[in-house]
């Protein structure tokens, strides 16, 4: 069984949104036609609390995309983005969202950051979402969405971790940062995941 994961496909993450990835709308289309390709659609959602302190606004004198720290972990400083019930914290309206069968929410602590849709950035807690996936048979999952830098990559290394097969869907993933990604890349196939493209998914 292969899963489609949508990673944070929301109103924040693209042009327009508060933390905007450069980009980021092109993804939507691509999603929209991947979807259809899988027998199992899974979405996540960056969802924080008001006041969640991987903002920088929760640290006085600090400035967005500066790097500071939140409970002992290095964090970077975020614009405020994906406030639980905000329209920024919607998934962006025109992605198809009929054939996604759950959502894991993650962020929701305001003490830690969580990239991963799989743990929180120390990895303490779970979501879930690997248990969710093994029990619906799931053995490759295939990610797609934003940011190819952060929330993707960190969720390709968490499901590298938990043992499934990784593809990353490259065009259907942006970067915040072009340098970022190509560390992020490098890193992901050296353990083992693999880079495919829409085109030969849908072909
Ligand atoms: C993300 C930064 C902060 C992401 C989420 O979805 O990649 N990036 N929160
Ligand atoms: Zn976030």
């Amino acid at each position: 069984m292969q899963a489609l994961l949508l990673i944070d496909l929301q109103n924040d993450f693209v042009p327009g949104g508060s933390l905007a990835v450069p980009g980021g709308d092109a993804v939507v289309a691509l999603a929209n036609q991947l979807q259809p390709h899988f027998g199992l659609v899974v979405a996540t959602q960056d969802w924080h609390p008001a006041g969640h302190g991987s903002f920088a606004s929760a640290h006085p004198g600090r400035q967005p995309f500066e790097q500071g720290e939140l409970n002992g972990l290095p964090q970077t400083l975020w614009p405020d983005h994906c406030v639980q019930g905000t329209p920024g914290a919607e998934f962006v309206s025109g992605l198809d969202q009929h054939r996604i069968e759950a959502i894991f929410r993650k962020g929701t602590d305001p003490g830690i950051d969580s990239y991963s849709g799989f743990f929180d950035n120390g990895h303490r807690k779970s979501t879930g979402l690997a248990d969710y996936l093994r029990g619906r048979g799931v053995t490759a999952v295939y990610l797609a969405g934003l940011a190819a830098d952060f929330c993707v990559y960190f969720s390709a290394l968490d499901a590298l971790q938990q043992g499934f097969q990784v593809f990353f869907i490259e065009d259907a993933a942006r970067a915040i940062s072009p340098e970022g990604y190509q560390q992020a890349r490098t890193d992901l196939e050296q353990r083992g995941a693999q880079f495919v493209t829409t085109a030969e998914l849908v072909a």
